[in-house]
Formats: C-alpha cells, structure tokens, sequence
C-alpha cells in the first residue's frame, strides 16, 4: 500500500435533512473505505468562515457560510489508499448539472449550493490536515485493525 491517507468529507444539512447520510456512508464503505472518525454538529458561523477560508472573497461566500451552519452537519474522517482522490471521484462535479450519474452528487444533488457533501480538494496539498484540525481533536480519530486487510484498505 502505498498512498494510505485519511481524508475529510462532511455531510452538508440538505443531506442530512433528507435522511441522506445513511447513504452517504454506505456509499463510501461500499467503495472499501474506512471510517476513523464521525459526529454531528451544527457549525457556527466561526467555524463556517473558517472551514471555506479559501472562499472568502468569492461572491457566494455569504449564502456559502448561512447554507452550511443552516442545520447539523456529519464530518467525518475516512481512510485508505488514495482516499482523497477516491473520494473526489466519488461525490462528483460541484454542480449537479455536470456530476455524471453514479456519483453522489449526480445521484442525489439538488442544485449548486444543495449538493448533499463536501470533501477535501485533492489538489489542494494541506486541505485535510487543515480540515481535519478544524473538526476534530486528534483523539476523537481511532486508530484500529482488524477488517480484512486483503479486501479493504
Ligand atoms: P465543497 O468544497 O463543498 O466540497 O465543493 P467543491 O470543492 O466541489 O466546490 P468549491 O469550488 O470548493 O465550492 C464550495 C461550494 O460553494 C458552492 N459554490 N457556489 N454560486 C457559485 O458559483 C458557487 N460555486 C461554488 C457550492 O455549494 C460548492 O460546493
Ligand atoms: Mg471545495
């Protein structure tokens, strides 16, 4: 194994107030992914500025913030091989209009803002150790073993 990571998503409130992050998990535990770290919260505005820093000067910025501290929110942390990127590839584009259908965003998004889940940008190199700082305590992450390592990462 060689590029083993752990990578930030976060269920956004239109998917969790669709009773979507049932799915939201399954859908990366099907792909063989492992979850290390996971809870509900509703996002203060702080935080919010914060999480989409590098949005602050972008016109949507302000809907951006009051859309994700709307209602509870699930980060969670996942791991694996390539995770980021597998991740990136699973949600799909930004904007439903361009995920292709099998992604999470082409399946389930409803517009550009509703997009049902945020992850980590895979080019953007800091991103999850960022994330994941902003969200979590390092000891809220478990470290564990005993899945079946030949089949899941
Ligand atoms: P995210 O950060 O939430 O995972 O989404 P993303 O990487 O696919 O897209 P990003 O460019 O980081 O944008 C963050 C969120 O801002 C909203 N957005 N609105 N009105 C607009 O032009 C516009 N562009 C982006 C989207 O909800 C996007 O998920
Ligand atoms: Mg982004």
């Amino acid at each position: 194994m060689t590029d083993r990571e752990r990578t930030f998503v976060m269920v956004k409130p239109d998917a969790f107030a669709r009773g979507l992050v049932g799915t939201v998990i399954s859908r990366l535990e099907d792909r063989g992914l492992k979850l290390v770290g996971m809870k509900v919260e509703v996002l203060d505005e702080e935080t919010a500025h914060e999480h989409y820093a590098e949005h602050t000067d972008k016109p949507f910025f302000d809907d951006l913030v009051d859309f994700i501290t709307s209602g509870p929110v699930v980060p969670m942390v996942w791991e694996g091989e390539d995770a980021t990127r597998q991740v990136r590839q699973m949600i799909g584009a930004t904007d439903p209009l361009e995920a292709d259908a099998g992604t999470i965003r082409g399946d389930y998004a409803l517009d550009l803002g509703r997009n049902v889940v945020h992850a980590a940008d895979h080019e953007d190199e800091g991103a999850n150790e960022r994330e994941i700082s902003i969200h979590f305590d390092d000891d809220d992450l478990v470290s564990y073993e005993g899945h079946d390592e030949t089949w899941l990462y």
